[in-house]
């Protein structure tokens, strides 16, 4: 069998010993430029887009990473006939919890204004929020935001969820596109986006979606920088609607050093870490798609490009 690595990030190495130590007779190549050899399946992360064009002999392509959406503004360019697979949690799942509920602690024990207090010396009990006060909502529930949704159900919190389609969760009081956003954002006390990039996501956390939060409100975003209208965002913390972001993506990344994001006293920036990717975890997940594939099973996690996720 023939993997093709095409993987554009300094742990290019790692992943190619990885997934020859899951598939040990599989000959494992990197791709270099102007490999058009045949290969049954393609291993990509931002790759260039010719690495991505049809060639034959191709089952599948995975795509390793959690979001597809660089891999498909490639497509209408090479027009890779395979069908295309997506890491499917892989340990980022309890990650992005992880990330989701230091942020949602972080705004209920109000330990943004501690911070500052500390900073001024000033020793003073602030009010305290409670959970049954403070509805959460989760934008998006493929497998990390409904993983989020039910983590922070699970710790007591009020939670609502929103998709594209009207999803059922136990415990969790699920809106559809794009009818549902209103009552979904209705006096949410915590955002936090997990939604896919496509078109229709573009900008959707701006003045408009921001308004319906409750005052002292606090987004965390946790899946595009396009997701959000920077600006909007930057006017509902200065406005005081927003007490709180924390931003793991963002519009263009690296974060420029000059954006303003840096030095707000309500945002906390962080590199895109909110779920790192497990190489390990993921090259397995790989070897199993693989092996299953090679059987004739379902192999869940397919992409639909038309839906852009
Ligand atoms: C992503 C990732 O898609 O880091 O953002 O996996």
């Amino acid at each position: 069998m023939d993997i093709l690595m095409a993987v554009g990030t300094p742990h290019a190495s790692r992943w190619m010993q990885a997934v020859q130590c899951v598939l040990p007779e599989a000959h494992v190549r990197a791709w270099r430029q102007g490999d058009d050899e045949p290969a049954d399946y393609a291993l990509v992360w931002k790759c260039d887009a010719a690495a991505l064009k049809p060639r034959a002999g191709l089952k599948a392509v995975f795509n390793l990473g959690a979001g597809v959406d660089a891999l498909l503004a490639m497509l209408p360019g090479v027009l890779v006939e395979a069908p295309i697979y997506r890491l499917e949690d892989a340990g980022m799942a309890q990650q992005m919890a992880d990330y989701a509920r230091y942020g949602v602690l972080h705004h209920m024990r109000r330990f943004e204004a501690y911070r500052q207090q500390a900073a001024r010396g000033e020793w003073k009990a602030l009010d305290a929020m409670h959970r049954r006060d403070m509805p959460i909502g989760v934008m998006g529930l493929g497998s990390l935001g409904e993983h989020v949704a039910r983590t922070l159900a699970a710790d007591g919190f009020i939670v609502r969820g929103y998709s594209r389609s009207t999803k059922t969760i136990d415990g969790i009081q699920t809106f559809g596109s794009p009818d549902g956003l209103d009552a979904f954002l209705e006096g949410l006390h915590v955002l936090v986006n997990l939604l896919p990039a496509t078109a229709d996501t573009h900008g959707l956390i701006n003045a408009r979606t921001l308004a319906r939060l409750a005052d002292n409100a606090c987004v965390i975003n946790l899946a595009r920088g396009m997701h959000v209208h920077e600006a909007d965002l930057l006017d509902a913390l200065d406005s005081g609607k927003l007490a709180f972001a924390m931003l793991d993506v963002f519009t263009h990344e690296p974060l420029d050093a000059a954006h303003p994001f840096w030095r707000h006293p309500r945002v906390m920036v962080t590199p895109h870490i909110s779920a790192v990717t497990l190489i390990d975890d993921s090259a397995r997940q790989v070897a199993d798609k693989i092996a299953a594939i090679e059987a004739g099973r379902a192999v869940t996690g397919r992409v639909d490009p038309s839906r852009g996720y």
